[in-house]
């Protein structure tokens, strides 16, 4: 049998010294074709196929995005994808918990994962944000690793980073009612040369830090974009009460919001 690692992520935490120096600078740090694109391919099909959101909608799983002029509404994102769509579960994998493991230099643990799509020429945007303040730790030891799973572009409304954010700590955020962002920062200038733009391919995975600000443009292009965000947390990160009881009161207004 051949126990050879088939993927070049499949070394030794201690390996990613370099890719563990540049997360701590910058807060986020990509890694080129780190999912089998099989993988990537078989979820991609999954979800197109994926038509009757109604179960999830009802429980609050499945998000749709702003109607069409015709009513039509389209998906934006699908928390616990993995508990409808099997293939997904997959993604939970090890390359992920080794990976970010390096990352915190501590023990890991998968807490969630959630799709997020753009639909054509509709998808709206995402606002700039720190997950933090959805997550609610502290000490914040967690990133999130974005597989993706389409093409990015400047068009489509890819991923876009402020590097080094994440030395601020979690900041206050601002209610709202984009669709799936309950919480945003607002009223911060962010020169367009000062984001951080990877144009992501399938199978590329960015790993950020929970406090790394970040948010996308809606997509103009005449196809989906659609990726993966897995919620990872070290095992020293405690629930912050006093964080969650802002992040809540902001969620009851954003579903509020119809
Ligand atoms: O894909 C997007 O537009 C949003 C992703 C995001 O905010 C995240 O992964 O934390």
């Amino acid at each position: 049998m051949n126990l050879e690692p088939a993927f070049s992520t499949m070394k030794s935490p201690s390996l990613y010294a370099q890719e563990a120096a540049d997360f701590q600078r910058d807060g986020v740090v990509i890694f080129r074709q780190v999912m089998p694109l099989s993988l990537i391919t078989e979820c991609r099909e999954a979800i197109v196929g994926f038509q009757d959101f109604r179960a999830a909608a009802e429980k609050g799983d499945a998000v749709l995005d702003e109607p069409l002029a015709d009513g039509t509404r389209h998906l934006k994102y699908f928390q616990n994808i993995q508990m409808y769509i099997p293939p997904f579960r997959k993604l939970f994998n090890s390359r992920l918990l080794m990976i970010s493991r390096a990352l915190l230099n501590q023990e890991v643990y998968f807490n969630a994962m959630g799709l997020h799509d753009k639909c054509p020429r509709h998808g709206t945007l995402t606002p700039l944000h720190q997950d933090n303040f959805y997550r609610c730790l502290t000490p914040p030891f967690s990133v999130t690793a974005y597989i993706v799973l389409e093409e990015q572009s400047r068009e489509n409304g890819g991923l876009h980073y402020v590097k080094g954010s994440h030395h601020q700590g979690t900041i206050a955020h601002q209610r709202g009612t984009v669709k799936a962002f309950s919480s945003a920062i607002e009223g911060l200038e962010v020169r367009d040369e000062d984001l951080f733009r990877p144009y992501l391919k399938p199978g590329d995975v960015a790993f950020h830090h929970t406090n790394t600000f970040h948010g996308a443009d809606g997509n103009k292009s005449d196809k989906h974009r659609r990726a993966v965000a897995v919620g990872i947390f070290g095992e020293l990160a405690q629930f912050d009460a006093k964080l969650k009881a802002e992040y809540e009161s902001n969620r009851e207004y954003n579903r509020g919001h119809v």
